[in-house]
């Protein structure tokens, strides 16, 4: 099936509304989400991510959720860039392995320059392979963000987290506000967009409605939306959550869906402790991008066989490049 067009994408949601998408009956709900998802993707489609982590820990960041902060003790060992030809070797064997794109990701506030030298050689690297390039390195300007893009970067994470209403409770060290002009100067430069967030931090239902409405409301949906689970790492601030409902996480990925109909919705972190049933769930209300390979950044992935027999179960395929890169058109 090929995408067909159709109702103008919308950036004019209001709180209200999106809150009521949240409080539809959860079959209303995956119904709407499943059929704008049908409009614009093959719905037996999943693309298939992997992820390296090519610098490790020490971040002078306070994100409460995360274990690469220097300001919690837990179980990460801090280590330096990689070099470019450990970086190229790692992705031609996901590449080997089935991936179509290749996300590189470091412990970082902002890159120095001299860092950004070796990213722009491995972006170029994983580009000549064939593969489809994401990295996310913290906050950028104009001139990194257009360094990256000429070395063949397709796409740039940077991930807005939650509510602007909420995060002064998640993160101290850097503002909504510096998030936004990271997404505009991506944006300047003609890179794809991958912005989304983390759920199960102790948010509530308007904070996820926040975060989905501030995305699908900026001048240009991002054309990758992460909805991470949050893995709770002991040592974080965040360790000793209560839990999301799985129910709500699966609504949190429906009303992306609906929001934004023509991005890649991408089922983040948290699969590895989610059960086989809640990730259909989510495939159902839209979602169509996972990362697979045994690790995310720091924390554990589903391992490779488990979830060969999950798309078996489901009929689901993985997505060719091309249906892949017709998203970011
Ligand atoms: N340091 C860069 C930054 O934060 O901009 C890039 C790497 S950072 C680890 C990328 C994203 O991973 C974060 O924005 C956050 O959304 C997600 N993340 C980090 N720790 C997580 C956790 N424990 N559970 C779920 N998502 C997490
Ligand atoms: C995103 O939104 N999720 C990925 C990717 N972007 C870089 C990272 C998830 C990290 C989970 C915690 C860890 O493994 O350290
Ligand atoms: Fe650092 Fe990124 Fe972790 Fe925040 S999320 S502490 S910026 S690595």
């Amino acid at each position: 099936m090929t995408a067909v067009s159709a109702a103008p994408l919308r950036h004019d949601w209001t709180r209200a509304e999106v809150e009521a998408l949240f409080r539809l009956p959860f079959n209303d709900l995956i119904y709407a989400a499943q059929t704008a998802h049908r409009r614009h993707f093959d719905a037996n489609q999943v693309q298939l991510s992997t992820l390296l982590s090519i610098k490790t820990g020490g971040c002078p960041e306070d994100c409460a959720y995360c274990p690469q902060s220097a300001g919690f003790e837990t179980d990460v060992d801090a280590s330096k860039l990689l070099a470019v030809e450990a970086v190229l070797a790692e992705a031609r064997a996901a590449k080997d392995a089935g991936a179509s794109r290749y996300c590189m990701g470091a412990a970082w506030r902002s890159p120095k320059e001299r860092d950004l030298d070796r990213v722009v050689e491995m972006v170029r690297g994983v580009k000549a392979m064939g593969l489809e390039t994401c990295v996310t390195l913290g906050m950028v300007d104009g001139d990194q963000a257009l360094r990256l893009k000429a070395a063949g970067l397709d796409y740039y994470n940077h991930n807005l987290d939650t509510s602007p209403e909420y995060y002064g409770a998640i993160i101290t060290t850097r503002t909504y506000q510096d998030r936004l002009d990271t997404l505009a100067a991506v944006r300047d430069a003609g890179l794809n967009v991958c912005c989304g967030g983390i759920v199960g931090m102790g948010e509530d239902l308007d904070d996820r409605a926040g975060l989905l409405v501030t995305l699908a409301n900026l001048p240009d949906h991002p054309e990758s939306v992460p909805i991470n689970l949050l893995v709770q790492v002991e040592g974080t601030k965040l360790a000793g959550t209560a839990p999301l409902d799985p129910l709500d996480f699966v609504r949190t990925i429906a009303v992306a869906r609906i929001l934004m109909p023509a991005s890649m919705v991408r089922l983040s972190a948290g699969r590895e402790q989610m059960s086989d049933e809640t990730q259909a769930l989510c495939f159902l209300a839209g979602a169509n991008s996972i990362f697979v390979g045994p690790k995310l950044l720091t924390t554990d992935n589903p391992e490779a066989a488990r979830d060969a027999r999950l798309f078996d179960r489901l009929g689901l395929s993985p997505m060719p490049l091309e249906s892949a890169a017709q998203a970011a058109e």
